[in-house]
């Protein structure tokens, strides 16, 4: 019978060289294949004696680091199910999760090792592990004292791999189920589609708890036996120092925008280099224009989600057979991939015709299982013929470009981070003398788009913005704190009496322009 485990297929493309560097790190670590074997069995067979439940999770939440992508290999070849949380998450974030999930192992850095393993092991989880970012660690040295043999334990593709959080409309977060077949299916594709070669090498600045930098990065790398260039935290000026050695570059647009910045990015420093590919939010066709006319390279955009992996790409190569179909189109997110259905359909439930601006709905191996114990939300998303609803407005061009222009769910795409308006409005209006607030995205010229906080008082109180933002920075992730808040005397209500977000949008959206 043969074994889906996602870890086999990666594992059977890493080179025949295995003492080959699989791993380069900015502090100029090298890795081999045969490390990363190695040390995915050891801590496998760790696993494999805390003989946990079927299906158990393991929570991670420890900076980016090689021995956290073995973590993460590692749970997959133990037949686990993985589950990333972002390192700016704070006590009343990780109490959810772990609450929500209910890992059976948690792994988080030494520094935060006080706060976390109590909120884990009064959720019921027995084994919390700390793993840091300078290769120490319990984690680490309990795995030294297990084999470095390990088989791979048998997974079907439909068995769960990891567990991703995000919002979508509401303020609490779901847990993205993903299957080992969601995700080698959306590897095998993106490698077929995007061009990868023998010989690539990438530049990983990502960080490694979301899909972009966990999956589509390093699934990227390794079903090619590619090395990566591992990039702790992203830097402008090292990437753009990177490119002689390397083919390929994966980003969210302010990483482009921010290397744009730099007078070292020229055509000279980009000439090793075959593939730029941005996604997670929208880049501007500022940033895409500018891009090619600096370094001659055409960004190749892609659309994805946590739930479903990649959904569309433009093309990598021009392809004659379709003449008018193979160009990289700025402001479009391109083609659905090969196994990708997509279609575009109105309130309604019609399918719309080419053009025509609706939400945008998926069907694909890559659309994940549904969401953690949420079986009813879960059947809200899907339509009665199987596609899943992304919450995403977009239409089709009369040559099959896709393009996003908006959100039917309300969502602030900050930096590549999502924010939810939601969630941030509940902690602002349980503070003392806030009768109500809105939380709206406005342009920015780093983050593409970041929140802004409009807040109504209570009757005789006077409630101070800087509190309302010093308030949320000591209870929720960082990225997620508004740039700017605003106390004022009423909120913009249509004939529902439902605060209109857009006015707001309208009335702030030069705040952060120049
Ligand atoms: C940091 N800050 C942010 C963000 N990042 N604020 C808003 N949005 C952000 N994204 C805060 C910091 O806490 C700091 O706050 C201040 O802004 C300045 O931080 P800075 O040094 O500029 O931030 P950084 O550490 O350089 O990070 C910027 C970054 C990072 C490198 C762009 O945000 C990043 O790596 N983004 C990638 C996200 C990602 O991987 N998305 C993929 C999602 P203070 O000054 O108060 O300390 S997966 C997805 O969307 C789907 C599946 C898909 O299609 O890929
Ligand atoms: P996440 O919830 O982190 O998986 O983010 C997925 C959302 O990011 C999608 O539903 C889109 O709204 C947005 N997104 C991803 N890629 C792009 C893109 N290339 N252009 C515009 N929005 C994007």
């Amino acid at each position: 019978m043969k074994n889906h485990n996602l870890f086999s297929a990666l594992w059977a493309a890493f080179p025949s060289d295995l003492s080959a560097t699989a791993v380069e790190t900015d502090e100029g670590l090298h890795y081999s294949w045969n490390d990363l074997d190695r040390a995915t069995a050891m801590m496998a067979n760790l696993f494999k004696s805390l003989d946990l439940p079927e299906g158990s999770r393991v929570a991670v939440q420890v900076e980016k680091s090689v021995e956290a992508l073995m973590l993460y290999l590692a749970t997959l070849r133990a037949g686990y199910v993985f589950l990333p949380l972002n390192t700016a998450y704070q006590s009343a974030e990780i109490e959810y999760f772990i609450g929500n999930a209910e890992p059976a192992v948690v792994v988080c850095s030494g520094a935060n090792f006080g706060w976390v393993s109590k909120i884990a092991f009064k959720a019921g989880t027995q084994h919390v592990f700390t793993l840091n970012d300078d290769r120490t660690g319990s984690l680490l040295e309990r795995a030294t004292h297990h084999s470095d043999k390990h088989q791979a334990v048998p997974r079907q593709v439909d068995d769960l791999a990891a567990i991703l959080y995000t919002s979508g409309t509401t303020g609490r977060s779901k847990g993205a189920m993903l299957t080992h077949g969601n995700m080698l299916s959306n590897a095998l594709t993106l490698k077929d589609y995007w061009g990868w070669k023998k010989g690539d090498v990438l530049i990983h600045a990502l960080p490694i708890f979301h899909v972009h930098g966990l999956f589509v990065a390093i699934h990227g790398a390794l079903i090619n036996g590619s090395k990566m260039l591992w990039m702790a935290k992203f830097d402008p000026k090292r990437a753009i120092a990177y490119m002689n050695q390397a083919t390929v570059f994966m980003g969210v647009p302010t990483l482009y925008v921010r290397m744009l910045a730099e007078p070292s990015l020229n055509k000279a420093a980009v000439k090793n280099m075959r593939l730029f590919i941005a996604g997670s939010a929208p880049l501007l066709i500022e940033t895409f224009t500018e891009w090619q006319e600096r370094t001659g390279h055409t960004i190749l955009e892609r659309y994805g989600m946590s739930e479903t992996a990649m959904l569309t790409s433009n093309p990598y190569a021009p392809d004659q057979r379709y003449a008018k179909q193979s160009e990289r189109r700025g402001g479009t997110v391109g083609f659905p991939l090969p196994d990708v259905e997509l279609r575009v359909r109105g309130d309604d439930g019609q399918n719309l015709p080419v053009g025509e601006i609706g939400g945008i709905q998926v069907k694909g191996p890559n659309v994940f299982k549904g969401y953690w114990r949420m079986p009813e939300k879960t059947a809200e998303e899907f339509t009665s013929d199987g596609y899943f609803k992304t919450g995403d407005v977009g239409k089709v061009d009369e040559r099959g470009y896709v393009t996003i222009v908006g959100r039917s769910k309300d969502l602030i795409i900050s930096g590549g981070y999502n924010v939810y308006p939601a969630e941030i409005e509940g902690y602002i209006n349980e503070m003392l003398g806030v009768a109500e607030s809105a939380v709206v995205g406005v342009p920015h010229p780093d983050f593409g788009e970041v929140g802004v906080a409009v807040v109504i008082a209570k009757p005789g109180v006077t409630v101070q913005p800087e509190a309302v933002l010093a308030e949320l920075k000591a209870k929720l992730a960082n990225f997620k704190i508004p740039k700017r808040c605003f106390v004022v005397a009423e909120l913009p209500r249509n004939t529902m009496s439902k605060v209109q977000k857009n006015l707001l949008r309208d009335q702030y959206k030069a705040l952060f322009l120049a």
